[in-house]
């Protein structure tokens, strides 16, 4: 049976982005929500709604018994987990296929492995992907650690096996101090993931964060669908995305992306997925991959014209790929910039009721988010509210549609990082294409002093 109506197991705006893909292919959609989330837009648009549980996410959006009971109550026939709360959760999607519902998303095997950074770097090495140098798997013993770090050289950088996103991460400048940091590490990791497992990589000073988009069918075909650069980041939440990265040559694309395309190839992987390189001196190493659609995936729509979330609809639903690597062409220029409710200077949350809201418009310009006038941003969750996602057929024209569209943005009643925007879109690296992971914070370290 093709799948006919898909729960939406998350919130916000992706909650609606998926809404919207599914409505396109005749397929409805049941919202769950929060009793905080009861006057979202993503409930209002859906058509149907089950509350699952109180606003603290642990009770309600990552609550697996509540979810399952909604699909089954709402008589879903698939579930898409959107980006975060379970979407990374291999029991999640093994309970969803136990349940005969379809997982709109990769194989569970595949999300378990990729969520061990341990393993992840092991099959990406398989599979022919570049890695960064360090140590071949966890590393327990010091000795071992000191040997592993004299080889590869000083600056080392300890990582935790279950960590990801940046946490648990120690830069270690001299051997003197790599046992203390092992050790912290070691404890760190403990605490939060419940796993004490590190390992050791060559620390690279000034890199850039680019990450290739990948699709496959879960039977051996698999294509990619070109690059975006997230090197703009603030404590490792990313400000502003582009696509293509302004560092990379076609050939160079073409080339470091068909090795991803064949590397899922041969792994027979499933859905959406990103695979995250460092990049630095025109080398890639790769550190993750995210089996799950990102925030930033609208810039790679806007240079393919391909729907991702379509994409993973007709794959859940056993269809092949709706395109061959060699229809696929890369277009223009897109930029994404997140609008937090949060103070641009001082970046604390600001949660509260929008008084007044204005999206932007006019060609080439999309706004995903589910801000209306009198909506209450609930302060229980993240604080992303909208994203403003701009097309050009140059860099240059894109940059420019872009400061206007910001100019266009209103949502008052709470502080938005739309002025940050503002600022960033006006300095010379950013416009020259200029920066690296390190920039952003830096440049903030400036402006306040
Ligand atoms: C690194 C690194 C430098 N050298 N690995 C941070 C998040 C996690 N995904 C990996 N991270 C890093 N790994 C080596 N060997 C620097 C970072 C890093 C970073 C990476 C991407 C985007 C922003 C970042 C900010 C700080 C550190």
């Amino acid at each position: 049976m093709p799948i006919e109506r898909i729960l939406i197991a998350n919130r916000g705006e992706i909650a609606l982005r998926i809404h919207r893909a599914a409505h396109e292919m005749g397929i409805e959609t049941v919202a769950v929500h929060s009793t905080a989330d009861a006057d979202a837009m993503h409930v209002r648009l859906a058509d149907h709604a089950v509350c699952i549980g109180p606003p603290a996410a642990g009770e309600s959006y990552l609550n697996i018994a509540n979810i399952i009971s909604a699909a089954e109550i709402a008589q879903a026939d698939a579930i898409h987990p959107g980006y975060g709360f379970l979407s990374e959760n291999a029991k999640f999607a093994e309970i969803v296929e136990a349940h005969d519902i379809a997982w709109i998303g990769p194989k569970p095997e595949h999300i378990r492995t990729m969520g061990d950074k341990v393993e992840a770097k092991r099959t990406a090495g398989k599979l022919g992907l570049p890695l960064v140098p360090g140590s071949d798997g966890a590393v327990s013993d010091f000795d071992e650690a000191r040997a592993i770090a004299a080889e590869i050289g000083y600056p080392v950088i300890i990582k935790a096996a279950s960590g990801g996103g940046g946490r648990g991460m120690k830069v270690c400048e001299a051997e003197d101090q790599l046992e203390t940091l092992m050790r912290q590490a070691g404890s760190e990791a403990k605490a939060a993931f419940g796993d004490a497992t590190v390992y050791i990589e060559k620390y690279l000073g000034n890199p850039r964060h680019i990450e290739f988009q990948v699709f496959g069918d879960g039977r051996g075909a698999a294509i990619h669908l070109g690059e975006r650069d997230c090197s703009l980041q603030r404590r490792h939440q990313k400000v502003l995305e582009e696509a293509p990265s302004p560092v990379l040559s076609s050939e160079e694309r073409d080339r470091m992306g068909e090795i991803c395309a064949q590397a899922m190839r041969d792994m027979a992987y499933r859905g959406a997925g990103t695979i995250e390189f460092l990049w630095e001196n025109g080398e890639f190493y790769f550190i993750e991959m995210n089996t799950r659609l990102q925030v930033e995936h609208p810039v790679t729509e806007m240079i393919t014209g391909i729907d991702l979330v379509r994409e993973q609809i007709r794959i859940a639903d056993g269809k092949d790929l709706s395109c061959k690597q060699e229809d696929i062409r890369f277009e223009g220029h897109a930029i994404e910039c997140r609008i937090n409710a949060e103070d641009p200077f001082t970046f604390a949350p600001s949660p509260g009721q929008v008084t007044h809201y204005h999206a932007a418009g006019g060609m080439h310009v999309r706004v995903d988010s589910g801000l209306y006038a009198g909506y209450r941003i609930p302060p229980y969750y993240d604080s992303m509210i909208a994203k403003l996602i701009v097309y050009g057929r140059t860099r240059e024209r894109c940059i420019m549609r872009l400061r206007r569209a910001l100019e266009e943005m209103v949502v008052e009643g709470v502080k938005t990082s739309i002025p940050l925007h503002q600022q960033l879109l006006h300095q010379n690296d950013v416009l020259s294409g200029d920066y690296s992971i390190k920039w952003l914070e830096e440049w903030l370290a400036g402006r306040d002093a």
